[in-house]
């Protein structure tokens, strides 16, 4: 397994190169060309600044998190074969630059949802939570400029304001897509695309819902067991594959992350861990990574990795803001840097205890 961190480019983020790659046992980043517009061609030049930056701190690019998928592609519309040729077009760049993973999601309008994200906790750090009556009672509209607000002045990924200027349009037309239209539509992408990723050699790995159910009356369909096979079997090449997220698909409790690390293999080609600590009904917070902090038992799941024998790549997801801090939430330094070091340690004890 290659440890990583997700890195936002010098232009959106707080963490350096620099500080990545002090950490002991991380040696690469996954990053995204945030600048470009969605549904745009990514260019040989700009990928190749980019390649260049991070390995001058003698970092890799382990990956793509993320290349974005236009809107277009995902409600079915026929300007997708357009945006559909433009992204393969990303992938034969990405390809020429000796990278090989792509990390995308295919939810509508907007990426991962939380109704707070800087909640106090009792030793004074701040984390990520979701209150499930908060987000089903709230405007989306607002709830974009209350996330915004505070986010210590960075564009969200995934909720970027370029991407959500049309919000009330999109939400227009994707009354007109059910699950069913979804998923037909991430086939249609798949099936001509994935020809190109085995040609090229990258690996598409997508993200699940997070969280994993529908929101604000959007169709979601990366969330379950049956529905991640389906997408599998779709398209049957290991070229289409997962980024196995334990936050996202582990906060409904019917998913079981180590059975699932098990199932899905060689499939999995990105594995994002971190912990949730659930609270009542659908409510909970991002803790800290390690097991007793949360709900989740990260030794289950680094050895169900290990049984696996998994060697793709790997990152600390998100971390509460401690030690003052300020930083994209869920993305500073200190925590990341600290689940890292944990899950490195329990990599370290399941490899001797062989
Ligand atoms: C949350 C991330 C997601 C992920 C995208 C992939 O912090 O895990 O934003 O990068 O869903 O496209």
């Amino acid at each position: 397994m290659k440890m990583t961190l997700r890195w936002f480019g010098k232009d959106h983020d707080s963490v350096s190169l620099e500080h990545i790659r002090q950490i002991p046992g991380v040696t690469g980043v996954v990053t995204s060309l945030l600048d470009i517009p969605v549904g745009d061609i990514w260019s040989l030049e700009e990928i190749m600044e980019r390649k260049l930056e991070v390995e001058s701190y003698g970092l890799k690019i382990e990956g793509i998190e993320s290349v974005n998928i236009h809107e277009n592609i995902k409600l079915g519309l026929p300007s997708r074969d357009k945006y559909i040729t433009n992204y393969i077009e990303t992938i034969k760049n990405l390809s020429k630059a000796d990278i090989h993973l792509i990390c995308y999601n295919f939810m509508p309008v907007f990426d991962w949802t939380r109704s707070d994200l800087a909640k106090r906790l009792e030793d004074n750090s701040t984390v990520l939570s979701y209150e499930a009556t908060l987000v089903e009672n709230i405007d989306p509209m607002v709830m974009v400029s209350e996330m915004e607000a505070k986010s210590s002045g960075y564009s969200l990924p995934g909720w970027e304001p370029e991407r959500l200027k049309d919000i009330k349009v999109l939400f227009d037309a994707y009354k007109e897509v059910s699950e069913e239209d979804l998923f037909e539509n991430l086939k249609y992408f798949l099936k001509a695309i994935i020809p190109a990723c085995e040609k090229y050699d990258v690996k598409m790995a997508i993200h699940p819902d997070d969280p994993p159910w529908p929101i604000f009356g959007l169709p979601r369909i990366m969330n379950c067991e049956k529905n991640i096979d389906l997408l599998l079997e779709m398209v049957d090449s290991p070229y289409n594959g997962l980024t196995l997220c334990t936050g996202s698909l582990g906060a409904n409790k019917a998913n079981d992350i180590p059975k699932l690390i098990r199932k899905y293999g060689n499939r999995i080609h990105f594995a994002h861990i971190r912990n949730i600590k659930f609270h009542e009904g659908r409510d909970f917070d991002e803790s800290a990574h390690l097991s007793s902090k949360g709900s989740l038992d990260m030794y289950e799941i680094m050895k169900a990795y290990h049984e696996i024998d998994f060697q793709g790549i790997m990152r600390p997801d998100h971390g509460r803001m401690i030690w003052d801090e300020v930083a994209r939430p869920g993305y500073g330094l200190y925590d990341r840097a600290i689940g890292a070091s944990y899950l490195l340690g329990l990599s370290e004890a399941i490899d001797k205890l062989k």
